[in-house]
């Protein structure tokens, strides 16, 4: 059995902090980065944990993202249309800027948006989701990526992996959650495959010729499919619209004309869309959250398990005991710190 280090969630964090802080982030890039990083470890999900540092150190080394900007918060007055600069650093400081505006709007008109532009968007998507449920709000969030993925009935890159995530809050328990790449599973998964050097289930890919693949070389360098067929490539192209084209930012395939590579965290823009579910029942029969319990305690009744419940699971263990690495992956951090 491989030997393997337990650190607390707060020494991850510090330890995640003080790789980038070396980089050159600044103390709100660095943190909020860490942050993200951090959670994916504790809620066990390894394509977005530690795993990104390495390509975030990258896109800045590659001067594709600004370390020291500072987001800027762009209000106006009574719209439910609030807005955040990333100043071309990453999304997640922008995001944590722009929440609270977005809470306070999304109480007060029943529904507002958070537009980010201008930021480098590598993270998993239901962090955000939760700082909405947090508040007693539902969302949805959404972004582009890089053109990685063919549309159904295709057979070249073009859409990206396209994240797309929802959440609804409940009393005295886990949020309802999902987030998911809208391609058959996330690139960093093709990655972590590669690495390991084991083969991808089928359907997953195409290679450079359109024929299907289970080699994830083959893969990174042909296309991947979209799940679900059509209705996936459907969802995938309405992220464009909607956090790309809407929003007034890039889409996957201006992404991957601008950096010219997918070993760099793309940039672009992130739509995140808050509603108050109290305000959009109000006069009508039943209290939304009683009757929210009752289709999911249905669902489980079934035997089936709500989405994020083994991110949950894996969470509380990680609070209880702390996160388990890999020797290889301190040596990893070690070495990422040592740069
Ligand atoms: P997964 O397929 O691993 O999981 C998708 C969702 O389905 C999760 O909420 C998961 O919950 C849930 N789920 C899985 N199995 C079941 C089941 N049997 N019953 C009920 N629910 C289930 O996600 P992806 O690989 O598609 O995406 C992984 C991550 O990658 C996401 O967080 C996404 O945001 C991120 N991503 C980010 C991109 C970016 O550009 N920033 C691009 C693409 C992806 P659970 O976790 O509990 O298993
Ligand atoms: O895993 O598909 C992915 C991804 C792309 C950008 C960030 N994550």
């Amino acid at each position: 059995m491989s030997e393997t280090t337990t650190l607390t969630i707060t020494a991850l964090q510090e330890r995640v902090e003080a790789i980038f802080r070396k980089a050159g982030l600044n103390a709100v890039q660095a943190g909020a980065v860490a942050r993200v990083i951090v959670a994916g470890e504790r809620d066990a999900c390894k394509s977005h944990g530690i795993y990104r540092i390495e390509g975030a150190l990258r896109t800045v080394k590659a001067g594709k993202v600004k370390p020291d900007a500072v987001p800027e918060l762009l209000l106006t007055e009574g719209s439910a249309i609030v807005k955040v600069n990333a100043q071309g650093g990453f999304a997640n400081p922008a995001f944590e800027l722009g929440v609270p505006a977005l809470a306070e709007r999304a109480r007060k008109l029943g529904i507002a948006a958070l537009v980010i532009n201008d930021c480098t968007h590598f993270s998993a998507l239901w962090p955000e989701v939760e700082a909405l449920t947090e508040q007693g709000l539902a969302g949805i969030v959404m972004c582009p990526s890089y053109a990685t993925v063919a549309p159904t009935g295709g057979n070249k890159p073009l859409l990206g992996t396209n994240p797309f995530a929802f959440g609804w809050p409940r009393k005295g328990t886990s949020p309802y959650v999902f987030d998911f790449a809208t391609s058959v599973a996330a690139r960093g998964e093709i990655e972590l495959h590669r690495r390991a050097g084991k083969k991808l289930p089928e359907g997953w890919a195409i290679d450079a010729d359109g024929n299907p693949t289970t080699d994830p070389e083959a893969a990174l360098a042909g296309a991947m499919l979209p799940f679900g067929g059509h209705k996936g490539s459907a969802i995938g192209t309405m992220v464009e619209l909607l956090a790309g084209i809407m929003i007034g930012d890039l889409t996957s395939p201006e992404v991957l004309d601008y950096l010219g590579t997918t070993t760099l965290s793309p940039f672009h823009g992130e739509l995140i869309i808050a509603f108050s579910p109290k305000a959009f029942a109000a006069g009508r029969p039943g209290d939304p959250f009683a009757r929210a319990e009752a289709l999911f305690e249905a669902i489980v009744g079934q035997g089936a398990r709500l989405p994020s419940q083994r991110r949950f699971a894996a969470r509380a263990s990680s609070q209880a005991d702390g996160v388990v690495l890999t020797a290889a992956e301190i040596e990893h951090l070690d070495r990422l710190l040592a740069l």
